[in-house]
């Protein structure tokens, strides 16, 4: 049991606690324990052994003994008899947006709902309608979330996925009887959210390799085993299948199994009118293989440049290949540094030096800090004298220190009529402003995009945050229109934030390619509130790439030096204004 496993059981018995209406510190301190088991940085269970378990702040002596004994047991009972109050349909309601513990806990109680099917119907009866502390809005709500569920449901998080999925390759590759392994599918064009893990691999011993696939540890049960393609489903509930070929063949079922459908519809019909057929078995000239070593070569045969993964979903990318005109795609080395960063004078956990020292770690030139502002109650915003304590203790850094350059900026919230918080005074001082939507999301379209062009056209804006809100999996954007956004944007050389947080990825990949046409700059922005968030950035670069962006195309590959001056230029400019 790692310390995942740990952290997860923590929470979850801190949701049921709250379900069964404990008292909150008790809710709280499970919560809290999960979230200082994830951050660890050495294995809990070396903790545990060494007795040191209970001297870690916010590990109190309770808690030390139920870690304790997950460690040594692998279960606690209060988490069993927990599971065993509360049906897997209760705890799955749980995951409907906008249905909090509380409410579900009275769903389950009054009126005895017990799944999230069970609950539409009861929404369809307007039960929900006289329950005290619920109501015609709150049903309808409800509903909504339903839906949300429905249509999510079976996709996952990017992010989520790929680090498990590397191991499970590495795992592969690290297997004696591996010619060649690869991720394919969704996860190797990088998509932002996948449905299943796939992997390809070439051996001439599929058995041997299959057998091994399937008794990974993280299997929790075999679908379907063959010697050519096996599927399982992993403990995440997360469902990979593993295909091998032989040698010859591993070049076009990797092509193959890579993706997408659309792209290969293309390339099919392409290949077919230079009187070729390609399939996931090779590219034939009548019964002839035509021999390819790898992807590359059957692009060449095409006469088309290499297309990268990323852009293979039909959006002009086989045309481009075919002119000279792709894009060469930004990488993760030209990254210089990042913007958006909260530390713990808002809602983020790192101290600036502590951002300093991760920052230079991960060879990052320079940080934009940027906490919430004022009017961001909820998330602990800047009051005008914690701003004026953190630009001093920025300025010292600064001259302490040159690996990491801290630029000092915000995250102001885009108020509903489109102002900034903080007078256009305070917001002179900052180098940078970030601008971002964070209430109010139930506007028109038409209100929506006034209030952001209106941020745009703030002199103050430097960059727009997040620019649709959406949370993958969770939340649709709120209507706005893109196309007008982007214009403005343009016209104001306001920079366009992607999110790289991967529950965001916002600005989508689908509106990059126009934003580059526009000549948009582009920020690869982690949002990160704790030190694992700089990880993101990586999830960033991928979905730049899938939008087509050259390292000129974003803002955070420029050199130190170049921030500088750009971030002066439009002071000079913006104080003409
Ligand atoms: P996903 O899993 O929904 O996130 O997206 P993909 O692209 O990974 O889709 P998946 O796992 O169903 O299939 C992997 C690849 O296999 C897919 O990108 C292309 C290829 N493939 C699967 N089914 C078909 C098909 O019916 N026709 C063609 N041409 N290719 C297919
Ligand atoms: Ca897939
Ligand atoms: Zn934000």
């Amino acid at each position: 049991m790692d310390n995942k496993d740990v952290a997860q059981i923590l929470s979850e018995i801190a949701l049921l606690l709250e379900l069964s209406g404990e008292n909150p510190f008790k809710i709280r301190a499970y919560g809290e324990g999960a979230r200082i088991i994830e951050a660890l940085d050495m294995p809990v269970a070396e903790l545990v052994r060494s007795g040191a378990l209970s001297q870690i702040k916010g590990i109190g002596k309770t808690l030390s003994l139920q870690i304790t004994q997950l460690i040594q047991d692998g279960s606690v009972p209060l988490h069993q008899e927990l599971r065993a109050a509360f049906p897997e349909g209760v705890r799955e309601m749980l995951r409907v947006p906008g249905l909090g513990p509380k409410k579900v806990k009275d769903l389950f109680e009054k009126l005895g709902i017990k799944s999230i099917g069970e609950l539409e119907y009861a929404c369809h009866e307007n039960r929900l309608i006289t329950l005290p502390g619920f109501g015609p809005k709150s049903q309808e709500k409800i509903l909504q979330g339903i839906e949300q569920f429905k249509k999510f449901q079976g996709r996952h998080l990017f992010g989520g996925v790929y680090p498990l999925a590397s191991e499970i390759l590495e795992q592969i590759n690290k297997h004696p009887k591996t010619l060649r392994a690869s991720l394919a599918g969704s996860l190797r064009r990088r998509m932002e959210t996948v449905k299943d893990m796939d992997l390809v691999s070439e051996s001439e011993h599929p058995e041997e390799l299959m057998r091994f696939f399937t008794s990974l540890p993280i299997v929790d049960q075999i679908l379907s085993t063959g010697p050519t393609k096996s599927s399982v489903l992993l403990d995440t509930g997360l469902q990979a299948d593993l295909r091998v070929v032989g040698p010859k063949q591993f070049p076009y079922a990797l092509h193959h199994f890579t993706g997408s459908k659309e792209h290969h519809t293309v390339l099919r019909a392409r290949a077919k009118a230079l009187g070729f057929k390609l399939n996931e078995y090779g590219l034939f000239k009548g019964e002839e293989l035509i021999p390819c070593n790898n992807e590359a070569d059957i692009y060449r045969f095409l006469v088309l440049l290499y297309i990268p993964p990323e852009l293979r979903e039909d959006w002009g990318e086989i045309e481009a290949a075919e002119n000279h005109t792709l894009p060469v795609l930004v990488e993760e080395k030209d990254i210089q540094g990042a913007f958006h960063f909260h530390t713990h004078f808002s809602d983020g956990t790192p101290t600036l030096s502590q951002w300093v020292q991760a920052a230079d770690q991960a060879g990052l030139k320079y940080l934009g800090i940027s906490d919430h502002s004022q009017s961001a109650a909820y998330a602990g915003g800047l009051k005008p004298d914690q701003l004026e304590k953190q630009r001093a203790e920025i300025a010292l850094l600064n001259q302490k220190q040159n690996r990491v350059h801290l630029f000092w900026g915000i995250e102001s919230d885009i108020l509903p009529d489109g102002s900034l918080d903080y007078s256009d005074k305070e917001l002179a001082q900052f180098d940078f402003v970030i601008a971002s939507v964070h209430s109010r999301f139930n506007m028109t379209e038409a209100e929506m995009t006034a209030r952001i062009i209106r941020a745009i056209e703030n002199p103050c804006t430097t960059m727009l945050g997040h620019p649709t809100g959406r949370l993958l999996l969770a939340r649709d954007p709120y209507p706005v229109d893109m196309n007008r956004v982007l214009e403005a944007a343009a016209h104001h050389s306001v920079i366009l934030e992607l999110n790289a947080n991967s529950h965001r990825l916002d600005l989508d990949w689908r509106l990059m390619k126009k934003a580059k046409e526009l000549g948009l700059k582009i920020a690869i922005n982690p949002d990160a509130h704790h030190l694992d968030g700089l990880e993101d950035i990586a999830y960033g670069v991928g979905i730049a790439r899938k939008g087509w962006l050259s390292r000129e195309d974003v803002f955070n590959c420029l050199y130190v030096d170049q921030v500088q001056t750009y971030f002066r230029n439009l002071k000079n400019t913006s104080v003409g204004k």
